[in-house]
């Protein structure tokens, strides 16, 4: 395989050839052409970056982890110092996170884990600046931060269609599309009525697959990038919550107004801080926990009351078993069953089985087998 400088000119040229183009019928299997090689290549270079440890291998720690994404100055570092505790150079000039700073924020009784990663720039997925090493970090987390200066808002657009030529998806349902694969007879395509890009150019990214027979069944609208993104199996869909910096720096209307079209236009939860004055930083906490799915199970011995000052915590659609490997992982081996009182259960000391999923606020009874 080509080296690392290789692949990124490749990539630059066909970005060159991509905006030259003008979209119209004629051009349109062309560009869907030049789009399966952008994905294919960056997914290369994704590889190459992984494999060779560029000091950006973070180990996840602690329940849940977030990812603070955002401009260079947009005041990830100062954000992450408020929500954790953590100092990473702050500065007032760009680049000046080298590496990957992690800090832990301790929230009911969770440990979210908060990164903070070298500032995105205009051209990320093309390689440029850290891009790929930090879309690898974002691939991993939980749930992305976004960090907007709120005296430039377009900045949120800038970033959610950057990471999506990343192939991350934030706030956007996983499509669903299937593949039959078949011996002869080209390739068919079942829209089911939904919106999806034109046979042509479906078939076109099928042969760049190298599929020449099959059918392809959609269950949902797709775009051209999405369809190619999930075709090549290196689409993430992540969670996001918009932080509108700075917002010491506008008025309260104008934060309001932003804060409510930021919401409108991506779906995301926009909670308007300041990380300089250290404003509105617990609310921002609240909307990470609650858009971490995380759950609090609540322990209680057999013959005792439960232990509300102490909530475990697991993600959400976690198992009793599950609970169970958490707290000691060798007596999991033996457990028996759970008795179970909250949102999950019928009814009080509901017996249950391993695979019994809980819910948050749930007190739980583990029972094991004599050793
Ligand atoms: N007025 C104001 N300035 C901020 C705020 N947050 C960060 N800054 C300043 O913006 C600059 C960049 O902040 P930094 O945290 O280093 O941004 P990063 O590059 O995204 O990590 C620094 O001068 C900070 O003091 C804020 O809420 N209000
Ligand atoms: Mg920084």
């Amino acid at each position: 395989m080509a080296d690392k400088k290789v692949l990124e000119q490749k990539l630059e040229e066909l970005q060159e050839q991509y905006s030259k183009t003008r979209y119209n019928k004629a051009t349109n299997k062309y560009l869907g052409i030049l789009r399966a090689k952008m994905a294919k290549l960056r997914k290369a270079m994704a590889e190459k970056k992984g494999k060779r440890g560029t000091g950006f291998g973070v180990k996840k720690s602690g329940d849940a982890t977030v990812v603070l994404v955002g401009f260079p100055n947009a005041g990830k570092s100062s954000l992450l110092k408020r929500l954790t505790g953590a100092e990473s150079k702050v500065a007032d000039y760009a680049f000046t996170t080298l590496d990957v700073i992690p800090g832990m924020l301790n929230y009911s009784g969770a440990k979210i884990q908060v990164l903070d990663v070298p500032g995105l720039i205009e051209g990320a997925h093309l390689g440029r600046g850290a891009g790929t090493q930090v879309a690898s970090i974002i691939r991993v987390a939980d749930l992305v931060l976004f960090v907007i200066d709120a005296t430039l808002p377009d900045q949120i657009h800038r970033l959610v269609e950057e990471l999506s030529l990343l192939d991350i998806k934030v706030n956007r349902q996983k499509p669903r599309v299937m593949i039959e694969e078949k011996r002869s007879g080209g390739v068919e395509v079942e829209a089911n009525g939904h919106k999806i890009p034109g046979r042509k150019e479906v078939e076109t990214v099928m042969h760049e697959m190298g599929i020449y027979n099959g059918k392809v069944i959609f269950y949902n609208d797709i775009d051209m990038d999405s369809l190619i993104a999930l075709l090549l199996e290196n689409a993430v869909y992540a969670k996001g919550v918009i932080a509108l910096n700075k917002s010491d720096l506008v008025s309260e209307e104008k934060a309001r107004r932003l804060a409510a079209e930021f919401t409108a236009s991506t779906g995301m939860r926009t909670v308007a801080v300041s990380a300089a004055r250290g404003t509105n930083i617990s609310q921002l906490k609240e909307a990470l926990f609650e858009n971490l799915s995380l759950i609090r199970i609540y322990l209680k011995p057999k013959d005792g009351n439960a232990d509300y000052s102490r909530p475990f915590v697991l993600k959400s659609g976690s198992d009793v078993m599950e609970l169970a490997r958490g707290l000691h992982s060798k007596a999991a081996k033996s457990l028996k069953c759970a008795y179970v009182t909250g949102r999950s259960a019928k009814f009080e000391n509901q017996r249950v089985g391993k695979e019994h999923a809980l819910e948050d606020g749930d007190v739980v009874t583990l029972v094991y087998d004599k050793f």
